[in-house]
């Protein structure tokens, strides 16, 4: 056998040594040549790396290498998102540092990265939990907090008692914990917040010029953002001196509104009261009922729920007056937190009335139709023509809705108004493993910032975290108890550390320059590298992170250490590995681990199969025949290669037509084809599958014309060139 046998634990080992000694990813910036960066979402090291991870990082390794053959400069790194929930709890039941728990799994799935041969430049490796650079988190969060950006207010949160901590709305979904999916409840905290609103429309219109990102990404953003334009109304309330603000869409509808709805923690509910003999228990009845709501827009089905607060308000169009209401379905996150209810008009206002009874008003008609409000079985929500609304009756809703505006502004009761959706996005977290904030509290002189040379304040090594009630740095009296920056009386810290949504926002520009120590970034470098070329990873991410990012880099901008707007060009969304049918996890049982496979068939065995089973984009099942297929092909490239080892040596130059017989030819001819192929297919489609069966046809090819026995000079040389073509098309795969 010899050479003839292909193994890969000698050849893999044999090249990634190789790899490392002769540092052949190492990249410097170099003008001579063109960039390109290639980026990968960086692995949460909780426990051991899964397929998942093979496939993303297999991905951008075919991207990065070919690229570099194709004679750019390319940037290629990787980090870890090392703070966060699974090792804090990890840490609270071995009684151990959450950073030895997290430092111990960056250690094996490095391990693992370089037994599967990903190039990556390991001098720029980023590990988010590690003080060097959680300190620039603090210095951002400060820099923000100078411009108004972060801010601190009491704010209804959603609350997880299992993870016990505040859920990011984006973490909430149907009302349940996205890690855990247990029901999520109201609390009131004092948090803070980052002005992500004031990005809202840039947000926005910028993803009409992402050409490079995916459509379904794109949409799901403008979604999450949510811009709605409509129109400000303000109701007088009878008998008080206030008036209450709506926001509504449909201002055309509003001779049709019969109550005025609240939010059950409505500012106003306490001044409408006032004097009420009812007030209290409207007030506790009010409280129990924003237990209720939950910050997610999406409660289509639940019961709609409410009740009178005996209290009037007075229909500015009509001059009719509307009883007001506590409802849970109005969100006081939302708009004005109140809305103008039309039952006729609006599905949710048709639900509430027929429960409480509440009179349905009719005031669009269909095209060419009339509407009865005795027989409605649902409310009326498209457009229409206007009826019972006094002058605007007539006009259809789409002329209607501008004149009604216009008429609000002229009686100054409203205006046209836009709102969003996007809400601040607030960062406290009440746990220990994260950057804490950097903020103090002097009871002479209030909220004080850290300065910056007292920068990074540390989290503590403490032995064991205590995370009963709240923040675990609150029972740390070390790190709690310090002196005012200010005044030098005794003062404490804020206990709080930040969402790890902000560790993930930044660290992509950190790997231009990881090690650099007086600042973030350097901006020399992020102007060489950036914007990424390519991203790659998974969909889940498309409202979390790759908002906050987008954010992020906009916010840089507005500090003047970039001049660009936006972070990424193109946007590659990998599909899931599956098996039986379902995403592997560990809670499904189906997983397959990466580790095994490759000591069972070698790191190109896992790889070829990963890239070559689906197309990048779409969920790949897995399949142990089709892993064996692959094992066999790599044999069958190994073996044909070695077979010709001797005989191509002899030979140099290439190889023309006229030199060879028809077979040649036709060989001649396939591995010109399979060169432009995998070049389109990498470098254009980024089908690698695609790429990958195009080069196994070539070696059948090749098969077929060796077993001619043509033995002529000219022969050797094809042979040579073209078991070249196939080693180098496969050399960004395997
Ligand atoms: C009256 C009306 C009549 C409405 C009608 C719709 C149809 P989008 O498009 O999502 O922006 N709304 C406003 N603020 C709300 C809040 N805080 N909580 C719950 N609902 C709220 O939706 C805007 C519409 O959602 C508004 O227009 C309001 O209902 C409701 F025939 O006003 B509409
Ligand atoms: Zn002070």
């Amino acid at each position: 056998m010899g050479k003839q046998e292909y193994d890969f634990e000698a050849i893999e080992v044999k090249w990634q040594r190789l790899w490392e000694e002769s540092r052949a990813f190492e990249v410097r910036e170099d003008t001579d040549r063109p960039k390109y960066y290639v980026l990968e979402m960086l692995p949460y090291p909780s426990g051991k790396l899964h397929m998942g991870h093979v496939r993303n990082y297999s991905m951008g390794d075919v991207l990065a290498r070919f690229k570099t053959m194709n004679g750019f400069n390319v940037l290629h790194p990787i980090g870890w998102d090392a703070f966060g929930l699974p090792a804090e709890n990890a840490a609270i039941k071995h009684q151990t540092h959450p950073e030895k728990w997290t430092l111990d799994n960056t250690a094996h799935g490095k391990s693992q990265i370089r037994r599967w041969g990903i190039s990556y430049d390991w001098r720029r490796e980023v590990t988010t939990c590690l003080p060097e650079y959680y300190r620039w988190n603090q210095w951002f969060f400060l820099k923000m907090y100078e411009r108004g950006l972060a801010y601190k207010k009491r704010s209804l949160v959603n609350w997880c008692h299992l993870c016990q901590t505040v859920l990011a709305n984006e973490q909430v979904e149907g009302g349940r914990c996205w890690r855990d999916q247990s029901l999520v409840v109201q609390k009131e905290l004092e948090q803070w917040f980052l002005k992500i609103t004031d990005y809202a429309d840039e947000l926005l219109q910028e993803t009409y010029r992402m050409s490079g990102w995916p459509e379904k990404v794109l949409v799901m953003q403008r979604n999450w953002i949510g811009k709605s334009e409509g129109t400000m109304v303000e109701f007088p309330v009878a008998g008080r001196e206030v008036r209450l603000a709506v926001f509504t869409t449909r201002v055309d509808t509003i001779y049709g509104a019969t109550a005025l709805l609240l939010a059950p923690q409505h500012p106003m509910l306490p001044v409408l009261l006032e004097g009420s003999p009812r007030k209290d228990e409207i007030l506790s009845a009010a409280d129990s009922l924003r237990q209720q709501v939950v910050a997610d827009r999406s409660l289509q089905e639940t019961e709609k729920q409410g009740f009178f607060t005996g209290v009037f308000a007075t229909n500015p169009f009509s001059g009719e007056n509307v009883s007001i209401w506590i409802a849970n379905f109005v969100l006081m996150e939302y708009g004005t937190g109140a809305v103008m209810s039309v039952p006729a008009h609006d599905q949710r206002d048709f639900e509430f009335a027929q429960n409480y009874r509440l009179p349905v008003k009719v005031v669009i008609f269909p095209e060419g139709k009339e509407l009865k409000a005795e027989e409605m079985q649902q409310a009326y929500e498209e457009f229409g023509v206007v009826v019972n609304s006094g002058p605007f009756s007539g006009l259809k809703s789409q002329e209607a809705i501008p004149k009604m505006s216009r008429w609000c502004e002229e009686n100054a009761i409203g205006k046209s108004a836009t709102t969003y959706r996007l809400k601040d996005w607030g960062i406290s977290r009440q746990r220990f493993w994260g950057t804490p904030i950097p903020i103090i509290y002097c009871e002479g002189c209030g909220a004080v910032p850290v300065p910056d040379a007292d920068l990074p304040v540390l989290l503590p090594k403490v032995a064991a975290i205590n995370s009963a009630g709240g923040s675990p740095l609150a029972n740390i009296k070390e790190f709690l108890e310090t002196t005012c920056p200010r005044c030098g009386k005794p003062a404490r810290r804020d206990t709080d550390t930040m969402d790890t949504f902000v560790d993930s926002s930044w660290y992509f520009y950190r790997y231009t320059d990881a090690r650099i120590a007086t600042a973030p970034i350097n901006p020399q470098a992020v102007a060489y590298w950036f914007p990424v070329d390519r991203y790659i990873g998974g969909i889940e991410h498309a409202i979390l992170h790759l908002i906050y990012m987008r954010f992020w880099t906009k916010m840089m901008r507005d500090l003047g250490l970039i001049d660009f707007d936006e972070p990424v060009t193109n946007l590659f969304t990998q599909g899931m590995v599956c098996k039986d049918g379902a995403a592997m996890s560990k809670s499904k049982g189906n997983v397959v681990d990466p580790d095994e496979i490759v000591s069972r068939y070698g790191a190109d065995t896992l790889r070829l199969f990963i890239l070559f089973m689906a197309p990048p984009e779409k969920d790949l099942e897995w399949s142990d025949q089709g892993l064996e297929g692959c094992s066999k092909f790599l044999n069958r490239v190994y073996r044909v290669v070695s077979r010709h080892q001797e005989r191509a040596r002899g030979v140099a130059g290439v190889v023309s037509p006229p030199e060879l017989t028809e077979a040649g030819r036709k060989l001649l001819r396939k591995v010109h084809q399979t060169i432009r192929k995998v070049t389109v297919d990498i470098g254009d489609r980024f089908h690698i599958n695609t790429a990958l069966s195009a080069i196994m046809e070539l070696v059948n090819e090749i098969y077929l014309y060796e077993a001619l026995e043509e033995s002529s000079e000219a022969s050797s040389r094809l042979i040579k060139q073209s078991l070249e073509a196939v080693v180098l098309l496969l050399s960004p795969m395997a």
